[in-house]
């Protein structure tokens, strides 16, 4: 079966002030559509188009080289979008409990220390691609991918990333993006990323 874009899972304004509608729903009806698109052209008539959005971002070097650059970016696209959709949320913010929690603080020293490391990370990136949270080892890291590249790739398991394409934040922040990522943290859906980290551990 083909990609399919996910449904958001709420309402375009619902992560206001901090990430406008009109952003939201350019993001999720444009851009996501047009990576799930195109992963699909790609993919059609291929032995895998029938395969897991996860399977195929693993396996990207036995993928046919004539379409791999573009699964790489698209079928990459659609994985970090539906992901980011996920781990967003209208009540976010705040801080995780549980093991999630506990394995922020041993790892990086505090919530506050990862919030950090994950911004420096979206900042210094350069030109267009994504901040991430993953599981690596069993270990929680901090690291970037430029473009639509997604850690899957890597053998890592994202738990929580973070959009830094222009188009994510341009109307509300234009180009101030740390601006944006001190934002963003308070609409990040911990319960989300937790259930992610569970899931990964
Ligand atoms: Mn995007």
């Amino acid at each position: 079966m083909p990609f399919e874009l996910p449904p958001l899972p709420y309402a375009f304004n619902a992560l206001e002030p901090h990430i406008d509608a009109t952003t939201m729903e350019i993001h999720h009806d444009r851009h996501h559509k047009a990576y799930v698109d195109n992963a699909n052209a790609a993919l059609a008539g291929t032995a895998w188009e029938n395969a897991s959005v996860e399977d195929v971002l693993t396996s990207l070097g036995q993928i046919p080289e004539d379409i791999r650059t573009a699964v790489r970016n698209n079928a990459g696209g659609h994985y970090n979008h539906s992901l980011f959709w996920e781990i967003m949320g209208p009540d976010g913010g705040g801080a995780p409990g549980g093991a999630l929690g506990a394995a922020i603080d041993s790892t990086f020293g505090s919530l506050d220390d990862l919030k950090a490391k994950v911004n420096d990370a979206g900042v210094k990136r350069f030109g267009s691609g994504w901040t991430w949270l993953v599981v690596s080892g069993g270990a929680l890291e901090v690291m970037s991918t430029p473009n639509q590249d997604t850690p899957l790739s890597e053998g890592k398991a994202p738990i929580l990333g973070i959009d830094v394409w222009e188009h994510a934040y341009y109307l509300e922040y234009q180009n101030k993006r740390p601006v944006y990522l001190e934002a963003w943290w308070n609409v990040v859906n911990w319960d989300a990323v937790a259930a992610r980290y569970d899931a990964a551990s």
